[in-house]
């Protein structure tokens, strides 16, 4: 299968080519995409070496499906031109995630409703698939009335200028900022930017687009999404109440069956999630699994993933995946 990957040379876009090797993705030719400014450049993949392409030059070579992560400007401008030419765009930006049209999917939680039509297929929010992997066997089993949720976002959610920010204030140096405040020893309570509302895209984001991967817009999410100077993983404090009572121990199983999770959860040992363990792995892990005591059918857990792998880099890898096995590419 011909695959290009656009964006190549950004954060998301080399966790990209890691995990299309890491999983054995059947890649018969890459085609790195990147802007103007990176033609010509080599990307290694699987120990050969590729050039790094124009958009515009990748369309003309024709490959079977593209992973796009590389804004929202490119996505807009290239994705419908990708799918003109019959390519299958699979895009981790948010220009496409609300449109109507178009599918966005994480395949363990509603990957059966894509279908051959499908052209561009949006991948959600880092902060959002996470959420939802979890919420998807909780919702079959218990259905769940309102979810709030409150997170301590990794900096390389932001890109390489973010990660740069808190390297160069770690020590001391001067540098670009990707943040209007400090991060290093300091926690940002704005991420992406203001709504009229008050709340910030990526708190919409979380609430719009949890309800359209879900299938259900009756159930009810608030979020408040926050920044902090970690570099593994996304972790959230989530707060689900349920329409139906449910037994912990059950809930826990639950949550032990679903495909993409992992559950830590051993207070005893010290044992729960933390991005510094996430890093690096495909998996969602949930921990700190316990009833709100202050309020009926409703529980607290801790949710962590690696926001560039699950969170991005995998989920668009799995779609890939979905789409081959069901004979879409
Ligand atoms: P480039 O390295 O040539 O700028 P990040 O989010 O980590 O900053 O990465 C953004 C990615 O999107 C990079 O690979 C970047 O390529 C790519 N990119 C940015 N603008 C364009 C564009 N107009 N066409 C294609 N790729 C682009
Ligand atoms: C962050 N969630 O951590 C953002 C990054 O809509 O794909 C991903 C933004 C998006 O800053």
């Amino acid at each position: 299968m011909k695959v290009a990957v656009v964006g190549a040379t950004g954060l998301v876009g080399s966790e990209m080519l890691t995990v299309l090797a890491e999983r054995n993705f059947p890649v018969s030719e890459l085609i790195p995409v990147a802007s103007e400014r990176s033609k010509g450049k080599e990307i290694d993949f699987k120990g050969k070496k590729y050039k790094v392409v124009t958009p515009t030059e990748a369309i003309a070579l024709k490959p079977d499906v593209a992973l796009f992560s590389a804004g929202g400007s490119t996505s807009t401008e290239f994705a419908p031109l990708f799918a003109e030419a019959g390519i299958t765009v699979i895009d981790n930006s948010s220009a496409w995630r609300m449109d109507p049209s178009k599918k966005l999917i994480v395949p363990e939680v509603n990957g059966d409703v894509l279908e051959a039509s499908d052209k561009i297929i949006a991948n959600p929010n880092c902060s959002t698939i996470q959420m939802v992997v979890v919420m998807k066997p909780l919702h079959e089993k218990y259905k769940i009335k309102r979810v709030v949720v409150s997170t301590y976002q990794s900096v390389t959610g932001t890109g390489v200028k973010a990660v740069d920010q808190l390297m160069d204030e770690r020590a001391g140096k001067d540098g670009e900022k990707a943040y209007p405040y400090q991060i290093d020893l300091n926690v940002i309570p704005h991420i992406d930017v203001f709504q009229d509302n008050g709340y910030t895209k990526e708190e919409m984001k979380m609430i719009q687009e949890t309800n359209k991967i879900m299938g259900d817009d009756s159930i009810k999410v608030t979020a408040t999404t926050v920044r902090i100077p970690v570099m593994g993983g996304h972790s959230e404090s989530v707060n689900i109440e349920f329409e139906n009572e449910f037994d912990l121990a059950e809930l826990r199983a639950a949550l032990e069956a679903q495909e993409g999770v992992i559950v830590v959860d051993n207070p005893a040992k010290l044992e729960y999630p933390m991005p510094k363990d996430a890093h690096g792995k495909d998996e969602v892990f949930v921990g700190r699994i316990r009833r709100d005591e202050s309020q009926p059918k409703t529980v607290n857990l801790w949710v962590v993933a690696d926001n560039l792998r699950k969170g991005a880099a995998t989920n668009a890898v799995q779609v890939a995946e979905l789409l081959q096995k069901k004979g879409l590419i």
